[in-house]
């Protein structure tokens, strides 16, 4: 194999959430290994580009891990045990492995049902019934490898031919990108507005949709993240029946990735609203023939089990023909990950009021998500101090989307350098300060616009050293291209 022999999307398309920078990151990082510290001096890298909570210190919640331990080494559960396991595992966590490790034949090592275990499958839809009021039903749920997997099942699924668009918003998480450009579709392209916290306007989506046809397009389906990657935005509920009514006019597939739902920081002005239950709420003919795809993982809220691997996608309107397709498409993976089904279950049936671990699991929660929301806060706050940088707060998600207005110089440089302009000021922080972010051309944006992604997942206690870190590189980039 050549690159030139093949297959060409694979060489083209792009990722940039582990892209250049996270590869000059790991260079950095065998550096710090072998020397003890970086060339400019610093000794650790800090890695703001990608929503990976756990990497950055945050902790696992208590209960789900005991039930996933029992369940990985149930030995511990034999009879002898018992007493052993008592002061360790709550009865509560050890009731759950119990039915978890009889609804998968004994085995966390065994294959499962392919969209799922069936017992985890009735969890979710009672999960989303309690979330929206609405009926749920474990068929139309099929269980992910995370919601990446459950994405691109979806977007190949839909990618017919070389002609197929498919909306999505900019700026976009790149797994939306990259995808549709592996499975040979064309991505047609929606602007979210900066301005008004990257709202989006029912002119903007009929803009983009006209266009899209004009280029020859079949558009099929538009994708909403809701709470925005990277934008952290939240819809309302106007905005979403305005969308909704849009997909029902230009008969879209409505694709949305939720997987932010519970990472929502000012709940009582920006709620999160799942699509299937504005869409039920809106009665026919919406309720009943819009076709949406929703998506939520265990990668995210206050559990950031990422490397686990779970998730899950409910199909609502959807021809029972398309998805028995679903299922022989996700049969030939065999099965999502097993470990990552019992961490779904988890996510959708945590410890209730009155359950022995219902107080120290509430206790967890309630800190991560805190810290979550001061973070979020501290780090715009800081953003917006910075000269020639404008940031909007994050209503929700895990990420902060600042602007950044360059000098002339560094965009000459850039060109010079044949890299835009935002990832030369990536870069240049990431070798002076180990700090590393995703340039803002990874997400696309408008065009002439500058920005970069970070998290706010540094631990409270680095936040003050990691904002001073940003600060002085910020000045000194300044003066050295003024
Ligand atoms: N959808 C959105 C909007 C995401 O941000 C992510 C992950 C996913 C789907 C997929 O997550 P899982 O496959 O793990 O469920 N976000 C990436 C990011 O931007 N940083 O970290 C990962």
């Amino acid at each position: 194999m050549t690159l030139a022999t093949i297959n060409p999307a694979v060489v083209e398309c792009e990722y940039a959430v582990r892209g250049a920078l996270a590869i000059r990151a790991e260079e950095l990082k065998k550096e710090i290994a072998a020397k003890g510290r970086a060339q400019a001096g610093f000794r650790s890298i800090t890695s703001c580009n990608i929503g990976n909570p756990q990497q950055l210190g945050q902790t696992p919640i208590t209960f789900f891990r005991q039930v996933a331990a029992l369940i990985e080494y149930p030995n511990l559960l034999d009879a002898q045990h018992r007493d052993a396991i008592k002061g360790m595992f709550a009865p509560d966590a050890i009731e759950r492995a119990q039915k978890l490790l009889k609804a998968m034949g004994g085995s966390v090592g065994a294959y499962t049902h392919s969209q799922g275990i069936p017992l985890i499958r009735e969890n979710v839809a009672k999960f989303i019934e309690e979330r929206d009021g609405y009926p749920s039903d474990p068929n139309d749920i099929f269980l992910t490898a995370g919601a990446s997997p459950g994405v691109q099942l979806i977007l190949q699924t839909l990618i017919a031919h070389e002609k197929v668009g498919i909306m999505i918003p900019i700026p976009q998480y790149p797994l939306y990108t990259a995808s549709i450009a592996l499975f040979k579709g064309n991505a047609v392209p929606y602007y979210l507005e900066e301005e008004t916290n990257w709202g989006l306007k029912l002119e903007e989506l009929e803009r983009a949709h006209t266009l899209g046809k004009s280029r020859g397009h079949d558009i099929r389906a538009l994708c909403v993240i809701n709470p925005g990657n990277p934008t952290g935005g939240c819809l309302s509920v106007s905005h979403m029946k305005q969308i909704i009514e849009f997909c029902h006019r230009e008969k879209l597939v409505l694709l949305a990735d939720e997987v932010y739902q519970t990472n929502t920081y000012m709940p009582e002005t920006f709620p999160f609203h799942s699509f299937k239950k504005i869409l039920m709420s809106m009665g026919p003919p919406y309720s009943t023939s819009v076709e949406l795809i929703s998506f939520h993982s265990i990668s995210k809220g206050v559990i950031g089990e990422c490397g686990r691997r779970g998730g899950y996608l409910e199909c609502t309107n959807i021809d029972p023909k398309v998805k028995d397709m679903f299922y022989k498409v996700a049969s030939i993976s065999l099965c999502p990950p097993a470990q990552g089904q019992v961490m779904v279950d988890l996510m959708v049936r945590p410890p209730r009021e009155g359950d022995e671990s219902w107080e120290g699991y509430r206790g967890e929660v309630g800190r991560i998500y805190a810290s979550l929301q001061k973070r979020a806060a501290q780090l715009a706050e800081a953003f917006n101090k910075l000269e020639g940088v404008s940031c909007q707060p994050a209503q929700g998600a895990m990420y902060l989307f600042p602007q950044i207005h360059l000098p002339e110089k560094a965009i000459a440089a850039a060109k010079k350098a044949g890299v835009a302009p935002d990832e030369l000021y990536c870069m240049e922080l990431l070798n002076a300060t180990g700090v590393c972010v995703v340039p803002g051309s990874g997400f696309h944006q408008k065009s002439g616009t500058w920005h970069f992604r970070s998290t706010f997942l540094p631990p409270e206690e680095q936040m003050g050293g990691f904002i001073r870190s940003i600060q002085g590189f910020h000045e000194g980039f300044l003066k050295r291209y003024a």
